[in-house]
């Protein structure tokens, strides 16, 4: 498989409970490299721009407001197939759905406060690394 990169959060639920630093060790375990990682917090309309594919969602107003209530840690990770490894390291949307072992069925809280995002496929990796990060900063 290619060597590629995703982009993932660490969402505010999961930054609020401190579990940074058992997500970060959870991806380097994984065997994923961190390219680049920046903590910040979002505004409604940054977070409304990053989610702009789910607007017409019935969950997209709790969805940006939940996205914009505390810190996040942002990162693009590489490896062989970073796009779907993330997405299997992370687990199903519904913690209540994802496999033992996977990020959000041991942490997650809700299908909301599911402690991660991770891009679904290369154009949207490509849209998220971007709105996030420089070119400068994913050398
Ligand atoms: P994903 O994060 O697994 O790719 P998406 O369907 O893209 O799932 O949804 C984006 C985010 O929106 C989810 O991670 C979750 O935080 C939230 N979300 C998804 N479905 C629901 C729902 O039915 N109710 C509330 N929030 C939801
Ligand atoms: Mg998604």
């Amino acid at each position: 498989m290619a060597t590629e990169r995703t982009f993932a959060i660490i969402k505010p639920d999961a930054v609020g409970r401190n579990l940074q630093g058992e997500i970060l060790a959870r991806i380097i375990k994984a065997g994923f490299k961190i390219i680049a990682i920046k903590s910040m917090r979002l505004t409604k309309e940054e977070a409304s721009g990053f989610y702009a594919v789910h607007r017409d969602r019935p969950f997209f107003g709790e969805l940006t407001d939940f996205m914009s209530s505390g810190k996040i840690f942002a990162m693009v990770l590489e490896a062989d197939g970073a796009i779907s490894k993330w997405r299997e390291t992370m687990g199903a949307t519904d913690p209540k759905r994802a496999s033992p072992g996977t990020i959000r069925r041991d942490l997650g809280s809700s299908i909301q406060m599911n402690c991660t995002h991770g891009s679904d496929a290369p154009e949207t990796a490509a849209f998220e690394m971007s709105y996030f990060f420089s070119g400068l900063e994913l050398i």
